[in-house]
C-alpha cells in the first residue's frame, strides 16, 4: 500500500469515528418540548396564534420561493439545452419589447402584494399590544432576566432569573457525557404566566442590549437602556417553553436563558398567593427593623 492510500484510509476511519460519536451522542439527548427538538429543522411548535401564522406565512413564502426557483431554472436550464448554438438555432430579437417589459415588470409585483398582504397582517398584529391582562417587566443584565409584574393578577412580584448553577458546571467541564433536554435551558425562577391571557412584556435593559425571545410564542423584542420596548403573547396551551437572549451581549450571552412556565388560572392564582405569602414576612420584618430604628432614642442612635 503506497503513502497516499495509507493517508486516505486514515482520514476515512477518523471520519467514521466522528460519525458515530455523533450518533451516539445524538440518543442521549431528547426532544424538549417548548424548546429545541433533536435534528430540529424548521421553526419551533407554535404555542400561539401569532406563532402559527409565523409559521405558516414562513411556509407559504417558501412555497412561492420554491415555484419561481423551478420555473426560472426550468425556462432556463430548457433554453440552454433546446436552443443551443450546435442544433443550429438563431437568437430570438425581443430587445425593447414593450409586452415583454410590462410583463416582467408585473408578475414580480403581483408576487410581491400577494406576499405583502397577509405578511403586513401579522407583522401589525405582532405590534398591537393594547389591552392586555398582565403586564410584565423584563429587565436585561449582564447575564440574567429580571421579571417585574407591573399589572394585572399578581402585581407586585418581582424577581431575579438566572441560569441553573448545575448546567453552567457542566458547560465549564465541556459538556461531556449525558447532558440534559433542557441544557443550558434550565433557571431558577422561571416566569410563571396564565394560560389564555394577553401578557404584555416590556423589555430594557441595564447594561448593554439584549434581546427577549420565546420562539414558540413568535417574539423576539430587544432589550434597550434607556429605552422601553413591548411585545406581547397569548400561550394557547399550559406547559414550559424556554428562549434564550438573541442579541450579543458579552461574555455570558450564551447563559441567560428564559424559561416560560404557563399555568391555569387557578394554578397561576395559587402561585401568586405563595409569591405574596412568601414576600409579606420579609416585608413586614424590614418595615418593624424600620420603626424600631426610628423609635430608638437618640443615645443609641449615636
Ligand atoms: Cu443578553
Amino acid at each position: 500500500m503506497n503513502k497516499l492510500s495509507q493517508h486516505w484510509k486514515k482520514i476515512a476511519n477518523c471520519s467514521m469515528a466522528a460519525v458515530a460519536g455523533l450518533t451516539s451522542t445524538a440518543y442521549a439527548v431528547n426532544d424538549l418540548p417548548g424548546g429545541p427538538a433533536v435534528r430540529q429543522l424548521n421553526l419551533h411548535v407554535p404555542a400561539t396564534k401569532l406563532a402559527a401564522e409565523q409559521s405558516s406565512l414562513h411556509m407559504f413564502m417558501m412555497a412561492i420561493c420554491l415555484a419561481i426557483f423551478v420555473v426560472v431554472f426550468g425556462v432556463m436550464f430548457y433554453s440552454i439545452l433546446k436552443h443551443r448554438k450546435s442544433l443550429g438555432h438563431k437568437p430570438a430579437h425581443f430587445h425593447e419589447s414593450v409586452k415583454v417589459e410590462i410583463a416582467w415588470t408585473l408578475a414580480p409585483f403581483i408576487i410581491v402584494i400577494f406576499m405583502a398582504i397577509p405578511a403586513t397582517k401579522t407583522v401589525i398584529a405582532q405590534k398591537d399590544t393594547s389591552n392586555a391582562d398582565l403586564t410584565i417587566k423584563a429587565t436585561g443584565h449582564q447575564w440574567r432576566w429580571g421579571y417585574d409584574y407591573i399589572k394585572g393578577e399578581g402585581e407586585g412580584i418581582s424577581f431575579i432569573s438566572s441560569l441553573d448553577n448545575a448546567h453552567r458546571i457542566l458547560s465549564n467541564s465541556g459538556a461531556k457525557g449525558d447532558m440534559p433536554d433542557d441544557y443550558l435551558l434550565k433557571v431558577d425562577n422561571p416566569l410563571v404566566v396564565p394560560v389564555g391571557k394577553k401578557i404584555r412584556i416590556i423589555t430594557t435593559a441595564t447594561d448593554v442590549i439584549h434581546s427577549f425571545a420565546v420562539p414558540s410564542f413568535g417574539i423576539k423584542q430587544d432589550a434597550i437602556p434607556g429605552f422601553v420596548r413591548d411585545t406581547h403573547f397569548l400561550a394557547e396551551r399550559t406547559g414550559d417553553f424556554y428562549g434564550q437572549c438573541q442579541e450579543l451581549c458579552g461574555k455570558e450571552h450564551a447563559y441567560m436563558p428564559i424559561h416560560v412556565k404557563v399555568l391555569s388560572e387557578a394554578d397561576y392564582a395559587a402561585w401568586v398567593q405563595k409569591k405574596k405569602a412568601e414576600a409579606a414576612p420579609a416585608a413586614a420584618k424590614s418595615d418593624a427593623a424600620a420603626t424600631q430604628v426610628a423609635q430608638a432614642p437618640a443615645s443609641e442612635k449615636k
